[in-house]
C-alpha cells in the first residue's frame, strides 16, 4: 500500500512538507503514522492539516498540529523527515526505533483530527493519512474541508475539554461572532468607519467559510465575497489571494475596483490576510501584516493601560518588517519589538514570553496570545468593584477581544474581525489607518544559486555568517544609501536565496537590492 514513489529526499520545512500533489501519497500515509506516535507521546489529540496554502493548485502539503494548537515542536521535524525518506522495507524498523527512543506506550487510544483545503488532490491524500493512522490503531476524526486556523482551534478545544471553545465549526463561528457583535454594539458605523468590506476568498477554503460568517454577522459587518470559484477550476490563488497581492503589490483579479473602499485578501488556507485599497487616482495602497500588527499592538496597549493592570506587552516581527513600522511602534507607541527568524513557529514561540504577545509577519500571518496571568488578572478586574467603572469596562472589552482572536495560530478571518473592531472603535477609515506612518520603499528579489545552503545567518537572519566576507560586502553597499538596510537568507520553501532591501527612495532601494544580489551569485 502507499509505496514510496519519489527517490529524492524531502524535508519537513517551515510549513511542513510541500510539493507536487502527485508526489505526496506515501508522505501522507507516513505522516498518519507519525501523528499517532506524536499523539501517544504527548498524550493528547494531534491535528494533521492537508494544504499547500498560497501555492498553486497542483501542489499540496501536510503539517502536524500539537495539542496546544501550535505547530509541531521543532525537535520532531527531524523525525518527520526521517520517516518520510526511509525505504519502504525500512519503515517498520524506523517506527520501532522511534517508539523505543521516546518510550512511547503503543497501547493508548488516540484521536487524530484531519482537515483539508479545497485542492482537488486533498480528498485522496486525506485517505492516505487515514490509512496511516489506522495502521497504528489510532482513531481518525475527519473535519473535512476547513481552514488551517480552524483545525488548530479544534485541536486546542479537544485538548482543553472545550475550555478554550467548543471544538466544532459551529462552536468556532459562535465564539468569534458573539464576541465581535458584543464589541460592535448597535452602532455599526463610527466616524470615518463604514461597515463594509470587499473580501477576496482566493477561490479557496476562505471563500467557503466566510459564508458562515456572512450569515451570522448580518448587517453588523457587510462582507462582499469575491473569488469564490469551485474546486478544480484551476483558479485557487491564481492572480488573487493574500500572497499575490502582497508580493505583486497589486490589486487581485475578480474584485471590483471602487475608490477608497477597504478590501481584504486571504490565502489558500485562510491563515494570512492583507488589506488594501485604490484611491481616486487609481493608485494601489497596501496595508500588510506590519500595518495590521501596529494597529493591533497600539490598540491593545491603550486598553491595557486603561485597565490599570500591569501586563507586559510586546510585538514580534521578522527581518522583513518594514523599518518604518518598527520605528513607529517603538518610538511613538512605545511598544517593545523583538525580531526573530522567518516562520510562524519562531514568532509564536517568542510571543509566549509576554503577557500580551502580538506577532505578525509582513506577509499577513499573525495573531495575539495572552498569558494565563493576563487572563486571570483581567477576569479578576472585570469583577473587582474597587476598580473604577471605566477600568472594569475596559477589562471587559479586552476579555471580549480575546474571544475574537484565534490564539492558536494566524487566522485570516479572525484577524479581519479584530482589525474591523479596532477601526470601528477608533472611527477610522482605511486612510486614517494608513496615515499612522509611511512605509519605506522596499524590494524583495529571488536569486537562484547552485546551493542555497552555503548561506547561513545569525541575529534573526539579519546578518550572514557564511560565505565568509559576504556580510562585509553587504555592509559596504548599505552604507552608501540613506536609510539603507539589506539582508540575504536562504528560502525555507523554495530552492532560492532571497534578497531584501530598503532605502529612502524606490530608486535607491531597487539599486541596493540589485547590487546585493550580484554579491550572492
Ligand atoms: C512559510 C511560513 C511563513 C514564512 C514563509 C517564508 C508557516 C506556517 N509558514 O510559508 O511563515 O513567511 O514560509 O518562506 O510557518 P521562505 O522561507 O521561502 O521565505
Ligand atoms: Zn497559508
Amino acid at each position: 500500500m502507499h509505496p514510496k514513489t519519489v527517490k529524492q529526499n524531502i524535508q519537513y520545512g517551515t510549513a511542513g512538507f510541500r510539493t507536487k500533489a502527485s508526489n505526496l501519497g506515501y508522505i501522507m500515509y507516513r505522516m498518519g503514522l507519525l501523528a499517532v506516535l506524536r499523539s501517544r507521546y504527548k498524550q493528547g489529540v494531534i491535528g494533521v492539516m492537508i494544504t499547500a496554502s498560497h501555492n498553486p493548485e497542483s501542489d499540496n502539503g501536510v503539517k502536524l498540529i500539537d495539542p496546544h494548537g501550535e505547530m509541531m515542536e521543532q525537535s520532531w521535524e527531524e523525525l518527520a523527515t526521517r520517516i518520510a525518506n526511509v525505504q519502504d522495507d525500512e519503515l517498520e524498523a524506523v517506527i520501532k526505533e522511534i517508539v523505543q527512543e521516546y518510550n512511547i506506550d503503543m497501547s493508548t487510544r488516540v484521536n487524530i483530527l484531519i482537515g483539508k483545503d479545497t485542492r482537488p488532490s486533498s480528498p485522496s491524500l486525506s485517505k492516505s493519512v487515514v490509512d496511516g493512522i489506522l495502521a497504528l490503531s489510532g482513531k481518525p476524526v475527519d473535519y473535512g474541508i476547513v481552514t488551517t486556523p480552524q483545525l488548530h482551534y479544534f485541536v486546542k478545544c479537544r485538548n482543553t475539554q472545550n475550555a478554550y471553545g467548543v471544538g466544532t465549526e459551529e462552536g468556532y463561528y459562535t465564539k468569534l461572532v458573539t464576541a465581535f457583535k458584543k464589541l460592535r454594539g448597535d452602532n455599526y458605523t463610527n466616524g470615518n468607519y463604514t461597515n463594509r468590506v470587499l473580501y477576496d476568498g482566493a477561490n479557496g477554503v476562505g471563500a467557503r467559510k466566510i459564508k458562515y460568517f456572512q450569515e451570522r454577522l448580518g448587517e453588523s459587518l457587510k462582507i462582499e465575497l469575491y473569488n469564490d470559484a469551485g474546486i478544480g477550476t484551476g483558479k485557487l490563488n491564481y492572480l488573487c489571494g493574500a500572497d499575490y497581492v502582497k508580493s505583486q503589490q497589486s490589486f487581485p483579479t475578480g474584485v471590483p475596483v471602487e475608490p477608497n473602499v477597504r478590501c481584504v485578501s486571504v490565502d489558500g488556507d485562510a491563515d494570512r490576510i492583507v488589506y488594501y485599497y485604490v484611491d481616486e487616482d487609481n493608485k494601489f495602497h497596501l496595508l500588510d501584516g506590519d500595518r495590521i500588527a501596529t494597529l493591533i499592538a497600539g490598540y491593545l496597549k491603550e486598553l491595557v493601560l486603561g485597565t490599570g493592570i500591569d501586563l507586559n506587552l510586546g510585538l514580534i516581527q521578522t527581518a522583513y518588517a518594514n523599518g518604518a513600522s518598527t520605528d513607529y511602534i517603538t518610538r511613538q507607541l512605545q511598544v517593545p519589538v523583538a525580531c526573530v527568524s522567518t516562520g510562524v513557529k519562531h514568532l509564536h514561540h517568542k510571543a509566549l514570553e509576554y503577557d500580551v504577545g502580538v506577532y505578525f509577519e509582513a506577509n499577513g500571518h499573525g495573531t495575539v496570545i495572552f498569558s494565563k496571568n493576563a487572563k486571570d488578572k483581567l477576569n479578576e478586574a472585570a469583577k473587582n468593584n474597587s476598580l473604577s467603572e471605566e477600568q472594569q469596562k475596559v477589562a471587559n472589552k479586552l476579555l471580549a477581544l480575546i474571544d475574537v482572536i484565534n490564539e492558536t495560530v494566524g487566522d485570516a478571518i479572525s484577524d479581519m474581525l479584530l482589525v474591523e473592531t479596532i477601526l470601528h472603535a477608533k472611527g477610522w477609515g482605511v486612510q486614517q489607518w494608513e496615515e499612522t506612518y509611511t512605509d519605506l520603499p522596499n524590494k524583495l528579489l529571488k536569486v537562484t544559486v547552485e546551493d542555497r545552503n552555503v548561506i547561513s545567518t545569525k541575529d534573526a537572519e539579519r546578518q550572514c555568517t557564511t560565505p565568509v566576507g559576504l556580510q562585509e560586502e553587504i555592509d559596504t553597499l548599505v552604507k552608501k544609501y540613506n536609510k539603507g538596510r539589506s539582508f540575504v537568507r536562504p528560502s525555507g520553501t523554495e530552492d532560492i536565496v532571497r534578497v531584501y532591501a530598503e532605502a529612502a527612495t524606490q530608486e535607491e532601494t531597487d539599486k541596493l537590492a540589485a547590487e546585493v544580489a550580484t554579491k550572492v551569485y
